[in-house]
């Protein structure tokens, strides 16, 4: 029997490398300082976001599953998609209800995971390919800020973008990423996003801040991957983990504060930067939406809602729209 599953590369890890030593130099020898929250997931770091996906405290992957659930046949059914692209392909346990309800309307014929993680995508699309017999997988190495104009064209396509990753861009940037994702589909051609709603404070804080401390350990480990990248010498027990809501922005806002004033090391950038007794990195934002805010948002890049589904708890929300 013949595979069905190709690889097409865009992003090579020496350029992932490059991009990681330039973002470092601005984002790290500037105030206040940030990174970009794409540095947290290398293999350790995606393992500790798997383990938040199973803590009592961290509800969206939970809700997004209930939701998927129910709905999941709706949405095959509207889009009525022989393509489905999922961008930043995390969890296969999701992709299968979109992939089974896609499959049961008997039009699906392509899945094309996209993500920037060579091997974890062959590993997926190996998998995927052997538990949907004549399925096309079409795995695209790449960053979805830079690399949408690669999406494989062709057919009825869906895009899934789930868990609510979209909150990791801000206005601005998510302005234009919607812009780009319209601009890349065609009439008919659809958008499944998920989005996590702003809720009761302490539930947001708690899920970002649980009591095992697993999401300080994902957010201390961005600093184990300047070490390894950079040569690095950052002391992770330095730096403590905090993630407020920020109420004004309504981002939780996930940050390392030096606990002491300490100097680092940043050897293959050929610099060294300070940290004051308490100063803030910023390693991710994660925006909480109001119920109405995506509808519009998508609105404004051309796209329409034809659908929105929460959960019970009105947790999370799946919403699908159509150039
Ligand atoms: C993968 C971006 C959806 O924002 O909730 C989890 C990442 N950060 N705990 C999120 C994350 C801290 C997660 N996303």
């Amino acid at each position: 029997c013949h595979s069905l599953v190709s690889v097409e590369v865009h992003l090579h890890p020496d350029e992932a490398r490059r991009a990681l030593h330039q973002e470092a130099l601005t984002g790290l020898c500037l105030h206040p300082k940030e990174l970009s929250p794409k540095w947290l997931y290398d293999e350790r770091g995606s393992q500790l976001f798997d383990d938040i996906t199973r803590l009592p405290e961290y509800y969206p992957t939970r809700r997004e599953r209930e939701i998927l659930r129910a709905h999941a046949q709706e949405a095959a059914r509207l889009s009525g998609a022989d393509t489905l692209i999922e961008l930043g392909s995390g969890t296969s346990e999701k992709t299968r209800l979109l992939l089974d309800a896609l499959r049961a309307t008997g039009s699906l014929q392509r899945f094309v995971p996209f993500d920037v993680s060579e091997p974890f995508l062959r590993r997926a699309a190996a998998t995927l390919a052997h538990d949907y017999p004549g399925l096309h997988v079409h795995a695209v190495v790449g960053d979805f800020e830079r690399h949408l104009a690669h999406l494989p064209r062709g057919g009825r396509r869906l895009v899934a973008f789930l868990g609510g990753t979209i909150g990791n861009f801000k206005p601005e940037a998510r302005a234009r990423f919607f812009q780009q994702i319209a601009a890349q589909l065609a009439p008919g051609d659809g958008l499944l996003l998920g989005t996590d709603l702003i809720k009761d404070r302490a539930r947001l804080f708690a899920a970002y801040n649980d009591s095992a401390g697993v999401t300080a350990e994902f957010n201390r480990n961005v600093l184990r991957v300047l070490n390894r990248e950079l040569g690095a010498d950052f002391d992770v027990d330095a730096f403590s983990h905090l993630a407020p809501f920020d109420e004004e922005q309504g981002w939780i806002e996930m940050r390392l504060v030096s606990r002491r004033a300490q100097r680092v090391r940043l050897p293959a950038l050929q610099r060294s930067t300070v940290f004051e007794a308490g100063e803030v990195l910023r390693t991710e934002v994660s925006c909480k939406f109001r119920p109405r805010q995506v509808e519009a948002e998508l609105s404004a890049a051309g796209l329409r809602l034809a659908a929105r589904w929460t959960d019970r708890a009105e947790d999370f929300a799946l919403s699908l729209a159509f150039k």
